[in-house]
């Protein structure tokens, strides 16, 4: 019998290789993961209920990991041979991100383990772009560009040998494994090299940078990596001291006691030497570092909230500096309940259910109400973590890393069948995972108590 490496394991071993190339690649990333490590370190240092907290969820092992990547590519091809690939690491496509509403020219799934035990061993997930060529009124740039595209294979031949292989056995071997991390990694290295002139890059670029980012290079280069902040606000602040750019503001809802869905900021893209066909020298800015703090899953109520409570904020705090843009959302975030108790009580987040010790020894009980049953202590409510991204944050990064570029013309135009269609396979609904995840606890520790 042969035994296949966990799927677990070859994603935990492709999320290091990613980020060691990435270091490579981009110093200033490397010098982005000692600031957060260093504030990491002070924030468990000054707060030892936090560090407690996070021992106890099995948490602190795993602070340093990346959370996340990104790419965009150019076809339903690349898009569905991703997919094949991503699932060689037990990443499915979760969620549909329509980002033509903000002006930026895709729609985007992330690809990332959904159980439990995998989200726990490593999170890592990538948020996946595809470009939409059909959203170009230009009918001969439209052309041109989807002919470029039309000659390029992203994957190497071993990397498609090894997708074959697992798929057929089920499984890769230690040696299969290893093999498939370096070959699928050469997917998504930079290249200085473009695969078209400067002219044609110029064309691209003039209707928007990101058609150029996709459609101009050998691959998909990862365009960033996410770690994990214990305080996001206080990165944002050291960032200038290490000789990093931040982007203006950072997304998502404001700093809390309980914090909610996700917060994201990052250091805005550099502008790296390209040779174009021809020998003609240039730059193309596209890679940058990212880094997000994440709270709990809102439940539908609460997420019509948040987008109700984002919206208002940002037509109130637009063209505001962080400090002052942080002000107006606190100012307007006020009336969104900030303590678990009323999150839960409003239908407001997600939680997951367990029995405490004396719950697991109290027996039958007669209570069924699980707030007095979280009083008496038997049980205990965690906080579901967001596990997902959020479209109006993903368009102020991609826009403070595309010089702000955004074109109205592209706006409306969410077509989740289409994505599908190109991806071979439905997104599954993330709303769904974190109901179901509550649901299957509540359950659990109902017929626990109910003997
Ligand atoms: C992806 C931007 C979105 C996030 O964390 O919301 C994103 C991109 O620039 O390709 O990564
Ligand atoms: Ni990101």
């Amino acid at each position: 019998m042969t035994s296949f490496v966990a799927l677990d394991d070859i994603r935990d071993r492709f999320s290091k290789a990613m980020s060691a190339m990435y270091q490579t690649e981009v110093p200033q990333y490397g010098t982005l993961l000692e600031l957060v490590e260093e504030v990491n370190r002070e924030v468990l240092e000054h707060s030892p209920a936090m560090a407690r907290q996070l021992a106890a969820h099995d948490e602190l092992d795993r602070l340093s990991v990346e959370r996340h990547g990104a790419v965009r590519v150019g076809t339903a091809d690349e898009l569905s041979m991703l997919r094949r690939l991503f699932a060689v690491m037990g990443m499915v496509p979760v969620g549909y991100y329509d980002l033509s509403e903000a002006g930026v020219p895709v729609h985007s799934t992330a690809f990332r383990p959904i159980d439990d035990d995998a989200l726990a061993r490593n999170p890592f997930r990538v948020f996946t772009s595809l470009l939409r060529l059909e959203l170009i009124d230009n009918a001969e740039l439209r052309e041109r560009a989807a002919s470029i595209l039309a000659e390029r294979d992203i994957f190497t031949p071993a990397a498609r040998e090894l997708i074959d292989c697992h798929e057929r056995q089920g499984g890769l071997t230690d040696e299969q494994a290893d093999r498939f991390v370096a070959a699928a990694l050469e997917t998504f290295r930079w290249h200085h090299d473009a695969t078209v002139d400067w002219d044609t890059y110029e064309a691209l670029h003039a209707e928007h940078r990101l058609i150029a980012d996709v459609v101009c290079f050998r691959g998909p280069h990862i365009n960033h990596l996410t770690p994990r902040t214990l305080d996001i606000d206080e990165v944002q602040r050291r960032m200038p001291a290490v000789g990093m750019n931040p982007k203006e503001v950072i997304e998502g809802p404001p700093r809390r006691d309980c914090p909610i869905l996700l917060r994201q900021t990052s250091f805005k893209a550099l502008e790296e030497s390209i040779r174009f066909a021809g020998e003609q020298q240039g730059t193309h800015t596209a890679r940058f570092g990212e880094i997000e703090q994440r709270g709990v899953a809102l439940t539908p109520t609460g997420r019509a909230l948040y987008d109700r409570q984002l919206s208002e904020s940002r037509q109130r705090a637009a063209g505001l500096a962080n400090t002052e843009h942080q002000r107006v959302l606190a100012e307007v975030f006020a009336d969104f309940p900030d303590s678990e108790r009323e999150l839960r009580r409003q239908g407001l987040a997600f939680f997951e259910y367990r029995l405490t010790d004396a719950g697991r020894k109290a027996g039958p009980v007669e209570e069924t109400d699980l707030e007095r049953l979280i009083d008496q202590g038997l049980v205990v409510a965690r906080p579901i973590t967001y596990e997902d991204f959020l479209p109006v944050s993903a368009a102020g990064i991609f826009q403070s890393n595309l010089g702000g570029g955004q074109n109205e013309a592209y706006t409306g135009n969410a077509n989740r069948d289409a994505f599908e269609a190109a991806l071979g396979a439905s997104v599954t609904d993330e709303l769904a995972l974190y109901a179901e995840r509550e649901r299957a606890s509540r359950q659990a520790v109902c017929e626990a108590l109910g003997g």
